[in-house]
């Protein structure tokens, strides 16, 4: 259950239909009488993370929207709970010992909001320790790796096969490695976990990025298992207005995006 702070606000209001910012009828869960958290987010494939995630869980959040085309994310606010610039962020204000935390990087908000709710991330340790290899394999390899992959082929001025190539080669190795792990169980941890829902926003997307995922059946499989939960379909269509107004060819946003020093 979201709502959008700022000018196009909308606050849902438990077991009655709500509208996201985009104007999409979401049914609202009900409360559950916690505060709810804050969310620092845009609407990409790790923004994705945490909204699939607090719908998964029916905990109520707002939606703060961080335009990153217009540099939000190093507005000093933003800096002291996000300190690498990069959206998403939470400030749950029911932490622990019932005072505030802030957490930024999606894998930590995903463990954090798993060991709050006791959903998605098991309590045993061999249980963790399945779903907190496939998470990092998702934070250091299949979300970066796709991120250079989309950068080199769909942004970039200069095209340069040699970078495109290299991305679109470590993507079909990365894919591999998936199908693999899912040829013989349904979820990338044996259960359904916070290691799925990091990846899935990628995955729905690969065709967008360019990635054929036609060879990877097992993939393919667990896309169309993850894309039919409910939660999952809530999380993906949290939008922000201003997103669909961003043009990737403007020269300040480029210069916002990718002439960070
Ligand atoms: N490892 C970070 C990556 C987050 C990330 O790259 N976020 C992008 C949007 S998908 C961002 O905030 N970009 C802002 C910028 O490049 O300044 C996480 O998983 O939280």
């Amino acid at each position: 259950m979201a709502r959008t702070s700022g000018k196009s606000s909308r606050k849902t209001v438990p077991g009655r239909k709500a509208k996201s910012a985009s104007g999409a009828v979401r049914k609202a869960k009900p409360a559950g009488g916690s505060k709810p958290i804050d969310l620092y987010y845009w609407p990409t494939p790790n923004g994705w993370k945490i909204t699939i995630m607090l719908e998964e869980c029916a905990l109520p959040y707002t939606v703060i929207p961080v335009n990153i085309s217009k540099g939000d994310q190093f507005k000093p606010e933003f800096l002291a709970i996000s300190p690498n610039n990069r959206m998403p962020a939470i400030v749950d204000h029911d932490g622990p010992g019932g005072r505030s935390i802030s957490i930024f990087e999606s894998g930590a908000i995903l463990q954090y909001l798993g060991r709050k709710t006791g959903k998605f991330y098991p309590r045993d340790e061999r249980g963790r320790v399945e779903v907190d290899q496939w998470l990092l394999w998702q934070m250091a390899n299949l979300g970066p790796k796709a991120g250079e992959a989309n950068h080199f082929r769909n942004y970039a001025t200069e095209k340069l096969p040699y970078a495109i190539d290299r991305f679109a080669n470590e993507m079909h190795r990365i894919y591999g490695v998936m199908d693999r792990r899912l040829a013989d169980r349904a979820f990338l941890a044996g259960k359904y976990s916070i290691a799925d829902i990091a990846c899935v926003g990628w995955v729905s997307r690969a065709e967008r990025f360019g990635h054929d995922l036609s060879g990877f059946a097992n993939v393919r499989r667990w896309l169309a298992a993850l894309l039919a939960r409910p939660a999952v379909k809530r999380g993906l269509s949290v939008k922000v207005e201003a997103a669909f107004h961003v043009d990737m060819k403007d020269p300040q946003v480029r210069a916002v995006l990718f002439n960070q020093r």
